[in-house]
């Protein structure tokens, strides 16, 4: 084993601190890093994961460009980036900076993120830098402006342990910041209060005290209401909102002219009152109150006025910059915040400073020393794919983000990149629904072989460190930017040798001229954004930087809290109330389109599956799309769980299997971002999500898009299992994951095979000259199932039903870790069936330890086991990462609920 790496995970904004080495046997070797301060030594079960995602299959090894036969051929690097640099040289020249553009990710390190943002408005002088954050922060980003005047959140992780009441709006933190809820639920077990805010009972509401279900889109007019309730019960903080704040009244006129009364607030969110007063209460009651917001808060046409009627409440109580108290948006992306530090947002500079104002352009172009400077904002991610289409942009580098899968009314962006003269895209994957696309393909360094920090959300920086060899000809993301910047002529300005050189130059220019407290008094702009301490870090100093919250002081240690002295970063250094009119979603659910589609994520998948698709682990969890629906629609719309139903938007459709129990409500569904081309045949649900925007952010309303549920008839339903990849075959529905030892694919198709046999045969490779065939074939009873085996080694299974009902999958998957199958498992293969003493496991609860639910909730009714915790005493469920223990209380308040009837 070689010697551990300290390095940060590469998924969520939490930022674990993970230690990484490869063993003797060249398998990669993860753990939670029980020195890092975000997670002490925990990891979810995707951190846990992180070894099965780095093998090279699938990856890209070398720069590829379209050939003038339309194929993609590996290229040298000096000819990929010659051709990108001529392509937005030409394209500059022709049509001036505006035509040119980059959409990038807070996926990439800091360093990367500033170079980009650097070479686009320092150096070619356009603002049309944009990244997946506008579909993630930028809500909150312009919320925390207009209320703070700096994008700054406030607190810190420790406050939710320090918090008497920790309130969830749109945030499934159970499962998307997994570590967080640990620590959450801690301090709950300590006493704290629980509620969560969500439509969807899901397992962060289940852990609460209490859950409102409100109507989807309706928070701003919750919070308006909290306000009203706040102040009319005296419940404010009169001398801070006196001297520290302003905006007060307007802010109170607006919120009193539809949520004065709770009666009505409770009517429009679609909530009981008494529930609705029991949370005013709660929050009124505790002086200590954390309000945690993401997706459900953002992702909406109304997202920054929700973000800032979730921080009036806390303004006017006076609760943020102490411990225990704040707003706390928590950032989704592993760099979200990081990327926000250097500008990497169309409407952004650099170091926090604005575009639109003349003293900050000088300052940045004074550090830099650039030829010129972006004078005007640029398009934001959505408008930026519409200048696309429209021929206004004509090359555009995509780096570290899968815009067809990801963005809203996702047709239309692929379209877009169809008719582009120049797409560049730098991935570590070979194939994507956006790669497919590109004209000049970059190898990039993924996580374990790149070098450099990234921010979490409660303003952390961390190293990122590499453990693993550079593969094929990849090179780092910053490295690209700065040789294609050479090529333009701008050797200049981006000379550098290693990300530390990026690194210190970045800290530097937060410090430029910036009058922060204790800073030298020269006119300037102050923000608080300050990294001063870090600017001369020495290449050993920055190797060893361990994580650090900013703003640093002189002597380097950081800062857990702002706001402590009541000093904001507006003029006059008063917080704004921002007076928040509430409005409805942007489209209305309408006779053809009757149901709110949500979209959102499951526990163990990461967005479009480049990396986690991989891991065999991460794939039992949810191994297919679906749409989660309320019974009483599904029954409307004429669908039934476990078979698959198109769902459909004025703006495209998808088809995906039907499943209820998400706790949902009734007029609402809900589909995962996650599956795309690459995994199924048509379960792209950005093809369908509305672009309906934030005006002031320009953030998708990705929680609400009207659609229509249709039926997906089909024939018959199949599963089939292979050691080796099949074929793409032409069914009519697929979906394909990896498991430990197999790809396990489900199928479905309108028509039967006019021959199973020769076509199964065909699909599975049985022409291979040592295969052994089972079969059995029933047409009238309308089964067909066929096994492949080798040596007596299944290789290969295949079994089609009409009906969904197919052999259970973790019997299948069983049988694949066998060297040779028994004479009894071949029977109860035909049959269709575990032989009878095998007990099906059920799906996948835990994934760390592979328990399935009837398993649980067997050992539950056999053991009387009461407590999560119990369960993992008896099971070793939910002992490693936890992610599970909401659904192992689910199972265990279920079983009692059951015997007791
Ligand atoms: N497992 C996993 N974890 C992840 C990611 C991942 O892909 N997979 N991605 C990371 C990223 S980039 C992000 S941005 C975060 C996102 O983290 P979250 O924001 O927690 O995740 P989402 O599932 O997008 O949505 C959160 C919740 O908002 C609810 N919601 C929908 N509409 C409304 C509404 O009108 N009001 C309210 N109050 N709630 C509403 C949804 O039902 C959903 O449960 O997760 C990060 N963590
Ligand atoms: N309908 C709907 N759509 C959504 C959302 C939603 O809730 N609903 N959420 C939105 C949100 S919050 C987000 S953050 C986005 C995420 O959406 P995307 O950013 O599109 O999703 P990812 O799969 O994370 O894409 C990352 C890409 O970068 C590649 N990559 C990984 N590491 C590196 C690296 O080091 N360098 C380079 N160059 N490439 C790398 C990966 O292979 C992958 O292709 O989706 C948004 N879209
Ligand atoms: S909570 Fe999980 S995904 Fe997020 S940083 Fe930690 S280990 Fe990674
Ligand atoms: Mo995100």
């Amino acid at each position: 084993m070689s010697a551990r790496v300290a390095t940060t995970c590469p998924y969520c904004g939490v930022g674990c601190g993970v230690l990484a080495g490869v063993d003797a046997a060249g398998a990669v070797d993860v753990a939670g890093d029980p020195r890092h301060p975000s997670n002490r030594g925990r990891l979810c079960v995707k951190g846990a994961a992180l070894g099965e995602t780095t093998d090279l299959r699938g990856r890209l090894l070398h720069p590829r460009m379209r050939g003038a036969d339309g194929g993609m051929h590996q290229a040298s690097w000096d000819a990929a980036l010659d051709r990108v640099a001529s392509g937005f040289r030409r394209v500059v020249d022709e049509h001036g900076p505006d035509a040119v553009a980059f959409y990038v990710s807070g996926q990439l390190l800091t360093e990367d993120y500033y170079v980009v943002n650097k070479l686009a408005k320092g150096y070619l002088g356009t603002a049309n830098v944009d990244t997946n954050s506008r579909l993630c922060m930028s809500s909150a980003v312009a919320a925390h402006r207009r209320a703070f005047g700096e994008d700054l959140v406030p607190g810190c992780y420790e406050d939710l342990e320090q918090a008497e009441l920790v309130v969830l709006v749109g945030s499934n933190t159970a499962w998307c910041h997994p570590v967080v809820f640990q620590r959450i639920v801690k301090a709950r077990e300590g006493g704290a209060k629980l509620v969560a805010i969500d439509p969807r009972l899901t397992a962060t509401g289940e852990s609460a005290d209490l859950h409102l279900p409100l109507r989807p889109g309706t928070d701003a007019w919750l919070f308006n209401g909290l306000l009203m309730f706040l102040f009319q019960h005296g419940v404010m903080d009169v001398g801070f909102v006196d001297a520290h704040t302003r905006g007060l009244n307007a802010a109170l006129a607006a919120a009193g002219a539809d949520a004065g009364d709770p009666a009505q607030v409770a009517r429009i969110c679609g909530v009981q009152l008494a529930d609705l007063l029991a949370f005013y209460r709660l929050f009124a009651r505790h002086e200590r109150v954390v309000t945690v917001f993401s997706q459900g808060v953002n992702q909406s046409s109304s997202g920054t006025d929700k973000a800032n009627a979730i921080i009036n409440c806390h303004l006017i109580a006076g609760r943020l910059g102490r411990p225990g108290t704040g707003p706390f948006s928590l950032t989704g992306q592993p760099n979200a915040m990081g990327g926000r530090e250097v500008g990497g947002l169309a409407n952004m500079l650099a170091a926090h400073m604005e575009l639109d104002d003349p003293v900050h352009r000088a300052i940045v172009q004074g550090y830099w020393s650039s030829p010129r400077i972006a004078a005007k904002p640029g398009l934001k991610a959505v408008a930026l794919f519409d200048a696309v289409l429209e021929g206004k942009v004509r090359a555009l580098w995509i780096m570290g983000t899968n815009p067809v899968v990801s963005l809203p009314d996702a047709d239309r962006a692929r379209r877009a990149l169809e008719g582009c003269e120049l797409v560049v895209c730098s991935d570590i994957v070979e194939r994507t629904d956006t790669t497919a696309h590109a004209h000049v393909l970059l190898p990039a360094l993924g996580w374990g072989e790149k070098d450099g920090t990234v921010t979490s959300s409660e303003r952390r920086i961390s190293r990122q460190r590499p453990f693993l060899p550079a593969p094929g000809e990849a090179r780092a993301d910053w490295s690209i930017v700065c040789e294609v910047a050479r090529r333009l002529g701008f050797a200049d300005g981006f000379r550098f040798e290693g990300p530390r050189d990026i690194f210190v130059e970045h800290a530097g220019l937060t410090a430029w001229r910036n009058q922060a407290p204790g800073g030298d008094g020269m006119p300037a702009a102050r923000r608080l954004l300050h990294l001063g301490a870090l600017a001369s870090l020495t290449p050993a100093a920055y190797d060893a930087l361990e994580p650090v919250q900013w703003p640093l002081r002189a002597d380097g240690t950081g800062t857990a809290r702002l706001f402590a002295d009541r000093s904001f970063a507006h003029a006059a250094g008063r917080a704004r109330f921002v007076a928040v009119s509430a409005r409805a979603p942007g489209n209305a659910v309408e006779r053809e389109y009757p149901l709110a589609l949500n979209t959102g994520r499951v526990r163990d998948q990461w967005h479009t599956m480049t990396r986690t698709g991989k891991s065999p682990r991460l794939a039992v969890y949810a191994s297919e799309p679906f749409v989660d629906m309320h019974p009483h629609d599904a029954l409307r719309s004429g669908v039934r769980e476990g078979e698959l139903a198109r769902v459909r938007s004025r703006w495209g459709s998808m088809v995906a299997r039907v499943r209820h129990g998400g706790g949902i409500l009734a007029g609402t569904a809900f589909a995962p971002i996650h599956w795309n081309g690459q995994f199924a045949s048509d379960a792209r649900v950005g093809g369908l999500v509305n672009p309906v925007l934030d005006p002031v952010s320009g953030q998708p309303e990705f929680k609400h898009t009207p659609v229509r549920v249709e039926p997906f008839p089909v024939r018959w339903y199949g599963c089939a299992f292979s050691r080796d990849d099949l074929p793409a075959a032409p069914l009519d529905y697929w979906t394909a994951i990896r498991g430990e030892r197999f790809l396990r694919y489900e199928i479905a198709h309108r028509e039967w095979p006019r021959d199973c046999g020769a076509w199964a045969r065909a699909w599975l490779g049985a022409h291979a000259a040592d295969a052994d065939w089972l079969e059995h074939a029933d047409r009238d009873a309308g089964v067909y199932r066929a096994v492949r085996l080798a040596q007596g080694r299944i290789e290969a299974c295949v079994f089609l039903s009409a009906r969904p009902a197919l052999p259970p999958r973790p019997w299948l998957a069983g049988l694949f870790a066998r060297d040779r199958l028994e004479e009894a498992d071949r029977a109860a293969l035909l049959a269709g069936e575990p032989p009878g003493g095998d007990v099906d496991p059920g799906p996948v609860v835990c994934a760390c330890f592979g328990v399935g639910r009837n398993t649980i909730r067997e050992a539950i009714r056999a053991g009387t086991l009461d407590t999560p915790s119990q369960v993992t005493a008896a099971l070793r469920a939910g002992g490693n990462c936890g992610s599970c223990i909401p659904e192992l209380r689910r199972l265990v308040t279920e079983a009692h609920a059951g015997s007791d009837t």
